[in-house]
């Protein structure tokens, strides 16, 4: 079973390569943004807490991202594998995670880091947010506190996966196509 965490800032191609990914490694796609932002349209509760919280750039709190994980999990039991993009974005997330796998017999392969400069981060942010109608990608103080919880509450996830030996690193600023290359040599040569 191949298990992928896809990691990096906001705004750092996560959500485009997982689409490539899937396509290529036939993996179940495990997006927390995706799962929130269903939960806000469907108009849940769920959604009307998360929304409050996303609106301003926080992240929302774990149990309720590792409760959707799980849900997606025991729904997916016939899945060759998973992509988790943009989960696990705190320590406590991961471990987790961890929990969950290894009650299923799994485990993560690989986790995949996308390095992109605060810059780039930015103006790729501003530039969805012109026609995404994400209230979170429309003002450059927004897209700042999101780095900021990134730096702060996601960073350290990377050490946990450095910890076990599954971290890597792929320069995430070039064409989409050539990202997706180096990530596909980083998976072969640490997962498969
Ligand atoms: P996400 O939906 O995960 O959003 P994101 O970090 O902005 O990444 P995304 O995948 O959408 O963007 P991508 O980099 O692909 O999270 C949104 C919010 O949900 C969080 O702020 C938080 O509040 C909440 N949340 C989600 N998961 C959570 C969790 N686990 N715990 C707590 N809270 C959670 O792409 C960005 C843009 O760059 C796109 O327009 C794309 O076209 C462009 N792009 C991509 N690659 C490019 C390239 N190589 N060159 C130029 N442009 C490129």
């Amino acid at each position: 079973m191949l298990n992928l965490v896809l990691f990096g800032p906001p705004g750092a191609g996560k959500g485009t390569q997982s689409e490539k990914l899937i396509d290529k490694y036939k993996l179940v796609h495990l997006s927390t943004g995706d799962l929130l932002r269903s939960e806000i349209k469907a108009g849940t509760e769920l959604g009307l807490r998360a929304k409050a919280l996303m609106d301003q750039g926080l992240l929302v709190p774990d149990e309720v991202v590792i409760g959707m994980i799980d849900n997606k999990l025991k729904e997916n039991k016939q899945a060759a594998g998973f992509i988790f993009d943009g989960f696990p974005r705190t320590v406590n997330q991961a471990e987790a995670l961890d929990t969950l796998l290894e009650e299923n017999g799994t485990a993560i392969s690989a986790m995949v880091a996308l390095e992109v400069e605060a810059e780039e981060l930015t103006r790729r942010l501003l530039e969805r947010g012109k026609t995404s109608g994400r209230p979170d990608d429309q003002n450059e103080e927004l897209i700042r506190k999101r780095v900021q919880e990134y730096n702060e509450k996601t960073l350290p996830v990377a050490n946990y996966y450095q910890g076990q030996g599954k971290f890597t690193s792929v320069y995430g600023i070039g064409a989409i196509e050539e990202i997706f290359e180096k990530i596909c040599t980083a998976i072969e040569k640490s997962a498969v």
